[in-house]
């Protein structure tokens, strides 16, 4: 038989409300991550590394900085016929321009309709992991159903944030029930303090795909939402597969990392996810050659470390550290530093994610934060130190004590600006 022709939609106009302040003004999957990586970078190495070369990404919300590093990084060659193309919300006027995911779907069917798929593969934006996508296009195709939904087991304490999928007993890769977020999960019966909860990827053949977000445009009741109402659409008519995340065997991969996947839907798990980068043994290596995770390159200079003397020394251990990067007599641990970033003599960062161009100066002190880009601690000034001052300050401290500072903000030992 010949092979498949698969079109993959990338959903990327999340707006990511729970991640605020970083997302204050741009879309979720283009916060930046690890240092040198945007969000979507996951997603669309995964989908080129499973050797599917055409690629749409949906965007709508804010999607200035998501359209710029996408032209920048992901530009392939039409000549060839492969493409990422980001394409807009098609600019409805009104209340209605802001639908679901569906309809996001639904507004680009002309793309479906110039490529002829006969599968659509569609993914979210923001998960950091590794994923064979042509693995589970072959269990679609094996399966027969039209609709097949990738799972993976999470905590219960987590399921209101999935679509937390029931598999049929008799047949466990079929889906027999799906609540979208459910309040009251019921937990697994091998494991009663887990779900399998939806990753939200997709794998459609693509006239069931067109002929469900058509159908789903004329409900009036519906959010036109993916995982809220087009999967749950398929499940009720007993048209949707099950497809086990433990089941994808990536290149590369250790036993530590194979089944890593991150929703960093907010900022603790944000933080998290970017400190799991740094543990000695990676929970998810960002150095597995096989499945390598793409970005864009800056063209700027290597980092560089000076000063060493007994009095000040400029070091970073435990961490990430960027291109453009000068750590100058400062101290660094257990941190990512994003390109651009500078640490200035006799201050310290510690636990912290530090987005680009970051300015921290002399004698200051930095404990666990993050600091959106350009911001610029003064010399002797702190964030971190004293979460009551954090708040005081106006900053958002996550529930596990994360102070977040937004995009440019100046602090000074008096005054924040
Ligand atoms: P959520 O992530 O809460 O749950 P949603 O906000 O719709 O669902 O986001 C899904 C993806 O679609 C994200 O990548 C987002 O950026 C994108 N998106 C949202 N609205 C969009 C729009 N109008 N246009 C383009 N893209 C849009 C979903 C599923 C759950 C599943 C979790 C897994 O609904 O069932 O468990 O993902 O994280």
């Amino acid at each position: 038989m010949a092979a498949p022709r698969v079109l993959a939609i990338v959903l990327a106009g999340g707006e990511g409300k729970r991640l605020m302040p970083l997302t204050a003004d741009r879309a979720k999957p283009a916060v930046p991550f690890g240092g040198i990586y945007r969000l979507i970078d996951f997603a669309l190495s995964n989908i080129v590394n499973s050797r599917y070369l055409r690629i749409v990404v949906l965007t709508q919300y804010k999607s200035h900085s998501l359209d710029r590093h996408i032209a920048k990084t992901w530009r392939m060659s039409h000549l060839l016929g492969n493409y990422v193309a980001p394409v807009p919300a098609q600019q409805r006027v009104g209340k209605n321009w802001y639908l679901g995911s569906a309809d996001a779907i639904y507004q680009s069917l002309n793309l479906l309709d110039d490529e002829k798929p006969d599968i659509v593969v569609v993914v979210g934006a923001d998960h950091v992991y590794r994923m064979d996508f042509s693995q589970m296009v072959d269990a679609h195709i094996a399966s027969g159903a039209p609709l097949t939904v990738a799972g993976i087991r999470q905590p219960i304490e987590l399921a209101d944030q999935f679509g937390v999928i029931e598999a049929d007993p008799d047949d466990p890769r079929r889906i027999k029930a799906f609540l979208e977020k459910p309040t009251d999960p019921v937990g697994l019966a091998d494991s009663p303090r887990e779900v399998l909860a939806s990753m939200g990827n997709y794998v459609f053949d693509a006239e069931a795909l067109v002929e469900a977000v058509r159908t789903d445009s004329q409900d009036p009741a519906s959010r036109h939402d993916m995982g809220g109402d087009i999967v749950p659409s398929f499940v009720e008519r007993g048209q949707a597969a099950l497809y086990d995340f433990i089941e994808n065997d990536v290149p590369g991969s250790s036993e530590r990392d194979r089944d890593y996947w991150r929703d960093v839907g907010t900022l603790d798990a944000y933080y998290d996810a970017n400190r799991d980068l740094i543990a000695v043994v990676p929970v998810f290596n960002l150095y597995n050659d096989d499945w390598p995770v793409f970005t864009g390159y800056t063209g700027l200079p290597p980092a560089k470390f000076v000063h060493s003397s007994p009095e000040r020394i400029g070091l970073a251990v435990d961490s990430i550290i960027s291109p453009g990067v000068v750590v100058s007599g400062g101290e660094v641990h257990g941190s990512i530093l994003s390109p651009g970033t500078r640490v200035n003599s006799w201050s310290s960062v510690r636990d912290s994610v530090l987005l680009d161009s970051v300015t921290i100066a002399r004698r200051a002190q930095v404990n666990r934060a993050i600091l959106d880009k350009f911001v610029v601690i003064e010399e002797g000034a702190t964030v971190g130190l004293n979460r009551e001052l954090d708040l005081e300050r106006g900053f958002t401290v996550t529930p596990s004590g994360i102070t977040v500072v937004p995009k440019g903000t100046r602090i000074g030992v008096d005054a924040v600006t």
